[in-house]
């Protein structure tokens, strides 16, 4: 059995049914878990064109083959990879960037394991020249195999993050060449996230079902862009900022640390070093320093624009460009990278969230990213029209629930001031193990190696609603945020936790405590008069059990648009209205409290779930449609985060923020 068949095999019913035993045996008795290495992630700058760099996209319509379920790994045995994918079986168009599943009239929607993707595509004779081809996915959920020319050139397990491969010697030069993509879904006790393949009987025999207990739509694909670009032999590898503001905001310091990769690099050649240029936004040059014989420095900025978040400043995203030269001994220009950084600083305390050593109170969603037809999969027009929702109601923050959002929309959110609590994907943890941790941990190091020179992101998400219920819990999440720590000092940590705050073991470890709570909802569903005594009463007891900063991270209520009913019941848009307002009276007298720090609306917009009887269409929490379109509590939540930011932050309102109505005599 070769390794994609023992590995198959571990993921398999049979075998399943075993490991669900073990536990089982698990979760009643205290795991020992070990602090095992994580090996780091290497290079994975977003791809950049510069003087010394060309990129290429590979995006567009792919060929498309769906392997069996009950025979996964028949591709591998039999090689598709060694030639065109229609050579083999016929094939179907799929566009790349985009989930499969909501692309096709059949039911590819529930497809469980293997699918295959190839193209073909053409590679400059210029390219072959004294550089490097590097191939990078922005994103395939879960699992990735691909091959060049018939050579494996990459495996990557974990959706929502990038990966990448040198090609440089698998390439034709001048000619035609042929990547294919194996792509599997299948979601195991051990996978992040979690999930659990059977074997159950059906009309036919036997089939293959998926399931999680998170509701999202697990969508799958190559979700986002695929890139070659080119560096030069000797490049710049790796480049993390930090940056920190003094005397009153008015001077800012950048550090750098750069690493390079290539055949100088390991010579006796010690003098490859930076020139580091900073530049403002209408590209005057602010800061320079040359780095002797080292490849970190710092860069003094006086007269600094900070930056700030939405509604917190009349000019926020304010971002400098960093240009980081590579420079021989010689003074040859051997690589450029440039990259966007903002000037900020961040810090907590037992009480609150300050940037630039202003106090926070956010006002924000958790969200997906999903939508008609697309999926998961990378659409621009979605992005920006998101972005303009959340800057129309009045939002400075939001979650990326329920793991990494794109490169793409990192960087929007750095130009537009949105503050990110960036979240791995870990969701339900429950059965922990050691192989979990691993996988866990590996997520953060991907996700914190991809996003840590983002001013957006102030937080780290370690996870979504674990069983933090569990005995095992402390250990495990005692390991996980350590770890995390362990590689950013500069963000503090969170997870959204739901179980009761009597039963939780993961609080003491996180810097700041969130909580998820539907009351109104899932608890005492309808009494809309037990929503704000108890939401209350918890944020106290959180905060009372730890000492730290608190926030509601999820709350809402699921509404059907265009459902209305007076009095308030459940699905209509008067009880979405009523559950919100509610929610805002608790969080009124929380923020008397000075430790309570924002609100996140569950959710932003309507996302696809997996069938089940408790959902129309998919979750409809979203204060926006699936296609972006407001429901009637956008209106009024408009009002609340403009309000706040009008009273915390000294904002100027929206000019059609209230609709007149009549001269009011009191
Ligand atoms: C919460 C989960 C979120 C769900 C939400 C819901 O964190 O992912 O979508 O419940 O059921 O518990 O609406």
């Amino acid at each position: 059995m070769g390794i994609m068949g023992l590995w198959r095999f571990l993921k398999s019913f049979s075998f399943f049914s075993l490991v669900t035993g073990l536990y089982v045996l698990h979760s009643s008795i205290a795991l020992i878990l070990v602090n095992k290495e994580v090996p780091n992630t290497r290079g994975m700058l977003y791809p950049r064109e510069s003087e010394t760099r060309e990129v290429r996209s590979l995006d567009g319509i792919w060929n498309f083959v769906r392997s069996d379920p009950a025979n996964p790994t028949q591709g591998i045995r039999d090689k598709w990879f060694e030639n065109d994918l229609s050579k083999i079986q016929s094939t179907i168009p799929m566009p790349v960037p985009a989930s499969y599943n909501d692309i096709t009239t059949d039911n590819l929607r529930d497809h469980v394991g293997t699918v295959w993707y190839d193209r073909r595509f053409f590679v400059p004779r210029s390219w072959s020249k004294d550089q490097r081809v590097w191939l990078r996915f922005g994103s395939v959920h879960y699992e990735a195999y691909v091959w060049v020319n018939g050579q494996r050139v990459v495996k990557h397990e974990m959706g929502h993050l990038p990966f990448e491969a040198e090609v440089t010697d698998v390439l034709k030069y001048g000619a035609e060449n042929l990547i294919t993509v194996m792509c599997d879904n299948a979601l195991i006790q051990t996978s992040v996230p979690q999930g659990k393949i059977t074997e159950v009987p059906n009309d036919n025999g036997m089939t293959i079902v998926q399931s999680y207990t998170f509701d999202f739509f697990n969508y799958a694909g190559i979700h986002r862009s695929v890139h070659l670009y080119t560096t030069p032999k000797t490049f710049i590898e790796e480049v993390k900022v930090n940056t920190n503001l003094k005397n009153q905001n008015s001077e800012g310091e950048v550090s750098y640390a750069v690493s390079v990769k290539g055949s100088v690099v390991n010579e006796a050649d010690n003098d490859l070093h930076i020139q580091a240029n900073l530049y403002d936004k209408t590209g005057l040059l602010v800061a320079n320093a040359t780095s002797d014989g080292k490849l970190e420095g710092e860069l003094q900025v006086s007269d600094v624009k900070p930056w700030w978040p939405y509604l917190m400043s009349p000019d926020p995203g304010y971002l400098y460009q960093l240009e980081i030269k590579l420079l021989a001994s010689n003074e040859e220009l051997l690589d450029v990278y440039r990259l966007k950084v903002g000037l900020r600083t961040l810090s907590w305390d037992k009480s609150q969230f300050l940037i630039n050593g202003k106090s926070v109170y956010f006002r924000g969603f958790g969200r997906h990213e999903d939508s008609d037809i697309r999926g998961k999969g990378l659409d621009n027009a979605l992005m920006v029209r998101d972005f303009n929702l959340l800057k129309w109601i009045g939002a400075n923050a939001y979650r990326t629930s329920h793991y990494p959002y794109s490169e793409e929309s990192m960087q929007f959110a750095d130009e537009h001031g949105i503050m990110i609590i960036d979240e791995c994907p870990s969701v339900d943890t429950e059965n922990f193990s050691q192989e979990l941790l691993g996988k866990h941990k590996s997520s953060l190091e991907q996700l914190i190696h991809r996003d840590r020179n983002h001013p957006s992101v102030i937080m780290w998400s370690i996870a979504n609603e674990p069983r933090t219920g569990n005995i095992n819990a402390d250990s495990y999440f005692s390991l996980v945020a350590n770890f995390t720590r362990s590689l950013d000092k500069t963000r503090p940590i969170t997870a959204a936790i739901a179980v009761p705050y009597t039963n939780d073991h993961a609080g003491r470890h996180l810097d700041i405590i969130s909580f998820n709570r539907y009351n109104a909802w899932y608890s005492n569903t309808g009494r809309l008069d037990m929503v704000t005594q108890n939401v209350i009463d918890e944020a106290v007891a959180w905060n009372n059990a730890y000492k730290k900063p608190v926030i509601m991270s999820e709350y809402g209520a699921d509404t059907l648009e265009g459902l209305h009913m007076q009095p308030a019941y459940v699905w209509s848009e008067e009880f979405q209205t009523e559950v919100f307002s509610r929610h805002f009276k608790a969080f009124d007298e929380l923020r008397k409290k000075g430790w309570f720090i924002g609100e996140f609306v569950w959710n932003f917009a309507d996302f696809k779930t997996a069938q089940s009887y408790t959902r129309v269409g998919g979750n409809k929490k979203g204060v926006f449609t699936r296609a972006r379109q407001p429901k009637a509590v956008a209106h009024l939540l408009r009002k609340r985060y403009f309000a706040l930011g009008r009273d915390l932050d000294q904002c100027s309102l929206p000019e059609d923020i209230f609709i007149y109505i009549a001269e009011w005599k009191s």
